[in-house]
C-alpha cells in the first residue's frame, strides 16, 4: 500500500502497480519456488518468466549461488571452516541429502542452506550440459571468495576483481547457460563479465550505510582514501563535499560500463532471455541517477520507488525502448550536472554519460542503414508479388 503512496505524484506509476498486481500469476508451489521466493521475491517473477528450457537451469544457479554467499557473508562462521568450505561447495552440490547448519542464528538465508538437499536433489536432474557450467562457475566464485577472506579490497584492481568473482562470472555462467540452449549466440564475455559489475558496484554504492553499521565497507580504500581519513567521516556534515565528490568518482566509474552492456544487450535475440536481462540493468541505471550527487544516501539507505521499478518491468519490452530509457536518463544526470556548483567529479560523470548518448546515436545510426535495406528489399518483393499477380490473370 505505502508503494501507491510513494508514486502519488507520479500516476502513471500506480498504473503500473494495480497492473502488475493483476498480472500475477500464482507459480507452481514446487519446493524450489518457495526457496525461490523467501531468498528473492521480485527477482523470483522475473525468473518464472523466462523460456521454460532455461528457467530450471536458471532457478539452481541462482540458488547454489545464494547458497555460497550465505556461507561467505556470515561472519559469525570461523575462517577456518569459511575458507575450506568456499572452495569446495561446487563438490558439495553433487552430494545427495548435502545440508549445511554452521549459519549463526541471525543469517535471515540460513533456511536455504537447511534445505540444500532439495536444491541439489532438482540440481542432479538437470542436464548435465547445464551442471558442468553451474559447477564451474561455483567452483570459480568459491574460490575467489575464499581469496578475499584474508585478503582486502583495497585497490580500484581488487575492487574490479573481487566484484568479477562475486557477479561478473553470474553474468558469464548466465550466458554460457543461454548459448547452451541455443535460445542465444555470439554473446561476448567479456561483456557478459561487465553486466555483472555494473550490477554490483551499484549495490556495493546502495549498501553504503548499512555495511558502515555492520562494520564493513565495500568501497575501494584507493577511491575513498583520496577524499577522507576514514569512510565513517563521510558522515560529518563538515565533509559532505569530499562525500559527494567520493560518492561521483563510484557513479561515474559505473556509468563508463553502461556502453559495453548496452552492446551485450543489443545482441540477444529471445524475448524471455532479453527481459530477464533488461530488468536488472534498468533498475541500477535508475538507482545511479538517484544516487548522482545526493547526499541522502550517507544518511539512510536510499531506494528507487516501488512504483519506478514496477513501471520500468512492465515497460521494457525491446531494446529500442532500452536505448530511449537509457538516453533519457543520460541527459537528465547532465541537467543535474549543470545545476551543480563545485567540482565533485562532475567531469567524469558527463563524460560517462556523453559517452552513453553517443553509443546510442551511433546504433540508430546503424540501424536506419540496415531499415533502408530492409525497406528496399520490401519493394522488390512486393514487385515480385504484383508481377506474379499480374501474369496469372
Ligand atoms: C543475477 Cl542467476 C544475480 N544478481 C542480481 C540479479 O540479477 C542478476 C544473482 C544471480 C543470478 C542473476 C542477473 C540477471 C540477469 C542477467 C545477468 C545477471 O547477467 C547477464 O547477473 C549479472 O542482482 C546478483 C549479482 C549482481 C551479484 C550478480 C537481480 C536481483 N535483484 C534483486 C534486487 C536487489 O535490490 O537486490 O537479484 C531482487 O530482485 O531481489
Amino acid at each position: 500500500m505505502s508503494a501507491i503512496y510513494q508514486s502519488i505524484l507520479h500516476p502513471s506509476e500506480i498504473y503500473s502497480l494495480v497492473k502488475y498486481k493483476l498480472l500475477d500469476e500464482k507459480p507452481e508451489k514446487t519446493r524450489l519456488n518457495h526457496l525461490l521466493n523467501i531468498t528473492s521475491r521480485s527477482f523470483a517473477r522475473v525468473i518464472q518468466s523466462l523460456d521454460p528450457e532455461i528457467r530450471q537451469a536458471v532457478c539452481i544457479f541462482y540458488l547454489v549461488l545464494r547458497g555460497l554467499d550465505t556461507v561467505e557473508d556470515d561472519m559469525t562462521i570461523p575462517k577456518e571452516e569459511k575458507i575450506p568450505l568456499l572452495r569446495v561447495f561446487h563438490e558439495k552440490i553433487y552430494e545427495k541429502g548435502y545440508c549445511y547448519y554452521g549459519n549463526g542464528p541471525n543469517e535471515k538465508d540460513a533456511v536455504l542452506l537447511h534445505s540444500f538437499d532439495h536444491v541439489i536433489e532438482e540440481f542432479l536432474k538437470l542436464k548435465p550440459k547445464y551442471q558442468k557450467v553451474i559447477a564451474d562457475i561455483t567452483k570459480r566464485m568459491g574460490n575467489g571468495m575464499a581469496d578475499f577472506i584474508t585478503k582486502k579490497v583495497e585497490t580500484m584492481q581488487d575492487y574490479n576483481l573481487y566484484t568479477h568473482y562475486v557477479a561478473g562470472l553470474v553474468g558469464i555462467g548466465l550466458t554460457e547457460l543461454f548459448k547452451e540452449s541455443n535460445l542465444e549466440k555470439e554473446l561476448d564475455l567479456d561483456q557478459a563479465n561487465e553486466m555483472g559489475l555494473f550490477l554490483q558496484k551499484t549495490n556495493i554504492l546502495k549498501d553504503f550505510v548499512t555495511d558502515l553499521e555492520e562494520g564493513r565497507l565495500f568501497w575501494p580504500k584507493q577511491v575513498w582514501e583520496q577524499y577522507v581519513n576514514d569512510p565513517k567521516d563521510f558522515v560529518l556534515p563538515e565533509n559532505r563535499e569530499k562525500a559527494l565528490s567520493c560518492l561521483n568518482d563510484l557513479v561515474a566509474d559505473a556509468l563508463e560500463l553502461v556502453p559495453s552492456c548496452l552492446s551485450y544487450m543489443s545482441k540477444l535475440e529471445n524475448k524471455s532471455v532479453f527481459h530477464f536481462c533488461a530488468i536488472p540493468q534498468v533498475m541500477a541505471i535508475a538507482t545511479l541517477v538517484l544516487f548522482f550527487n545526493n547526499y541522502s544516501v550517507f544518511e539512510k539507505s536510499v531506494k528507487i520507488r516501488r512504483g519506478l521499478a514496477v513501471k520500468l518491468i512492465t515497460e521494457i519490452t525491446d531494446f529500442e525502448k532500452m536505448k530511449q530509457l537509457y538516453y533519457d536518463y543520460a541527459l537528465e544526470i547532465n541537467e543535474k550536472a549543470r545545476n551543480v556548483d563545485g567540482e565533485y567529479n562532475i567531469g567524469r560523470v558527463t563524460e560517462a554519460c556523453a559517452n552513453i548518448v553517443r553509443w546510442i546515436r551511433a546504433d540508430d545510426q546503424r540501424k536506419q542503414v540496415t531499415r533502408k535495406t530492409t525497406g528496399y528489399v520490401y519493394y522488390i518483393l512486393l514487385f515480385m508479388v504484383l508481377a506474379v499477380v499480374f501474369i496469372s490473370q
